[in-house]
């Protein structure tokens, strides 16, 4: 029945090709169907640009997720240093207030982070838990409760040697809130 089929399909496309009849089918019906040759060459040209932008471009933002069971949904934050500016989104998907279960991302050194958050719980609630002008803090995001969603941009030129984390400066929360900055180039 299919080899049936593949004839009649054969002959009506006119049996163009002299030889190849057994699998032509399948690859004459686009040629057929493409009127100018030109067209059906552009096509997949730029499908490939496209495919080596893709790998070419570095993503220059990322989100994360964070809960009321005091987790974020990751543990790294990968960041290009390709990136003119990076954005990061944080979002709260639990539901409790904000000063039961606030949370923000902190980006700094990872020996850095006990002191950070220290000076960051001393400034208090009113100042989100963060020291104003902390020259440690690379970047952080507001303080936010359930469903609220917050942002940051910044340049990663910013970011030195050494190891670099993000934390939750929320009192309690720096101990199961953190995980690593992996730079990349
Ligand atoms: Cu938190």
């Amino acid at each position: 029945m299919k080899a049936y089929l593949s004839l009649i399909t054969a002959a009506a496309l006119g049996l163009a090709a002299c030889s190849g009849q057994q699998s032509a089918p399948a690859a004459q019906e686009p040629a057929a169907t493409a009127s100018t040759p030109a067209a059906a060459e552009t096509a997949p040209e730029t499908a490939s640009e496209a495919a080596d932008n893709t790998a070419a471009t570095p993503s220059c933002e990322a989100v994360i997720e964070s809960n009321d069971q005091m987790r974020y949904d990751t543990d790294t934050l990968t960041i290009s240093k390709q990136c003119d500016e990076f954005t990061l989104v944080l979002k709260h998907v639990g539901q409790m207030p904000k000063m039961a279960m606030g949370h923000n991302v902190v980006i700094t050194r990872t020996a850095d982070i006990a002191a950070v958050a220290k000076d960051g719980q001393s400034a208090g609630a009113d100042k989100e838990f963060v020291k104003a002008g902390d020259e440690r803090i690379v970047a952080h995001t507001g303080l936010i409760g359930g469903g609220e969603e917050t942002r940051v941009t910044f340049s990663p030129s910013q970011f030195g040697d050494g190891d670099y984390s993000f934390f939750c400066s929320f009192p309690g929360h720096e101990g199961m809130m953190r995980g690593k900055v992996v730079l990349t180039d």
